[in-house]
């Protein structure tokens, strides 16, 4: 495995905003639907994410309203809501499992909470590009953690893509192994990200998406990770003054429903979600692709440096996380761990 993955790297308060209807950027088209159940002919599908209306993972969500409005003759409204204003990550995975939402996007991090088997894609430094993660992703060991997550009410219909991950920091240039030495770094809420980061030096705390620019701001952390198109549109520049290249995670993100939503539906209706989902899965990583390419440079312009990591560096950072990764793989179950590796040799 270790030879692979050397290889490898080469709030609530909305629930408020939808009862009370204010929220800005929502459809428009059913206000007498409500809770995703049928309101004389109208299905209401609220879509909920972390991030900002200007990401792509929003324009995403546009695309997939557009196209299940369209398919279903208006027998399906999408309502989307961005900037955690259903919640975080994890409460809207609980919200989709009471059928109190319907739809959410969240990283493989924290799925991985619900379904521990999704760690394995957050393995740091597992996939070399993101075209090789689309062909595992949507491939057969793809498939069949989505399938898991109906183990836990939840039905997975897409990977979209969040992206490779970068270090930023208000503190210092990063710039080999050792300068990660006692950064309070935010990271998602997830175990082996973590372990990973306590194994390359830092001083990790989990928090939500929804908390980190005050934590940042207040400085209650040094620093954060996430793909350029993130750290740039939510306006990190504010309050970061460094970032690295250390591309260290590929963070997919798992477009899921509400079982008990989608099991409501008529097979027609699942069909249509089932493939709205996917199209716009294209659309999205499409979009996602040319953000993080585009906005790193934006970064730098918007006042922050950039070090690069030299491949000496990064190959002393693959090696303080290995023994984080051969843990997980022994928790997670060398069958799926080894199924993943011969899908990445294979669509390499
Ligand atoms: O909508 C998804 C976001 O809430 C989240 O997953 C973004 O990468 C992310 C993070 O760092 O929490």
């Amino acid at each position: 495995m270790k030879k692979l993955i050397r290889i490898g790297w080469v709030s609530i308060l909305s629930v408020m905003l939808v009862a009370c209807g204010t929220s800005n950027e929502t459809s428009q088209g059913n206000e007498s639907a409500s809770n995703g159940e049928a309101n004389g002919d109208v299905l209401t599908i609220r879509a909920g994410i972390g991030l900002n209306s200007e990401h792509p993972q929003y324009k995403g969500l546009e695309k997939f309203k557009e196209l299940v409005e369209e398919r279903s003759g208006g027998q399906m409204v999408v309502e989307t809501y961005h900037s955690g204003q259903l919640g975080d990550d994890r409460s809207m995975m609980e919200a989709l499992q009471l059928g109190s939402q319907e739809v959410t996007v969240p990283s493989t991090a924290p799925v991985a909470n619900f379904v521990s088997e999704f760690s394995v894609f957050d393995f740091p430094f597992l996939f070399p590009s993101s075209d090789v993660a689309d062909e595992v992703l949507d491939g057969d060991v793809g498939q069949a953690l989505l399938q898991k997550l109906e183990e836990q009410n939840l039905v997975g219909l897409a990977f979209w893509e969040n992206g490779f991950r970068n270090v930023t920091n208000s503190k210092r240039p990063i710039e080999m192994l050792e300068d990660f030495n006692g950064l309070t770094l935010r990271t998602m809420e997830n175990d082996l990200h973590l372990e990973a980061f306590r194994a390359l030096g830092a001083n990790p705390t989990p928090m939500a998406f929804t908390e980190l620019f005050t934590a940042m701001q207040q400085g209650t952390v040094d620093g954060q990770e996430n793909p350029y198109a993130t750290i740039y549109l939510e306006g990190y520049a504010e309050v970061q003054n460094h970032v690295s290249n250390t591309n260290h995670i590929y963070s997919p993100f798992v477009f899921m429903m509400s079982k008990p939503f989608f099991d409501g539906l008529t097979e027609e209706q699942q069909e249509i979600v089932r493939e709205a989902a996917l199209e716009a899965s294209q659309y999205q990583r499409e979009l996602n692709r040319e953000a993080n390419e585009t906005y790193l440079s934006s970064l730098e312009e918007a006042g922050m440096t950039y070090t690069e990591i030299s491949e000496v560096e990064r190959m002393r950072m693959i090696e303080a996380v290995e023994p984080v990764i051969d843990k997980y793989a022994e928790q997670i179950g060398t069958d799926i761990v080894q199924a993943v590796y011969d899908a990445i040799e294979a669509a390499q």
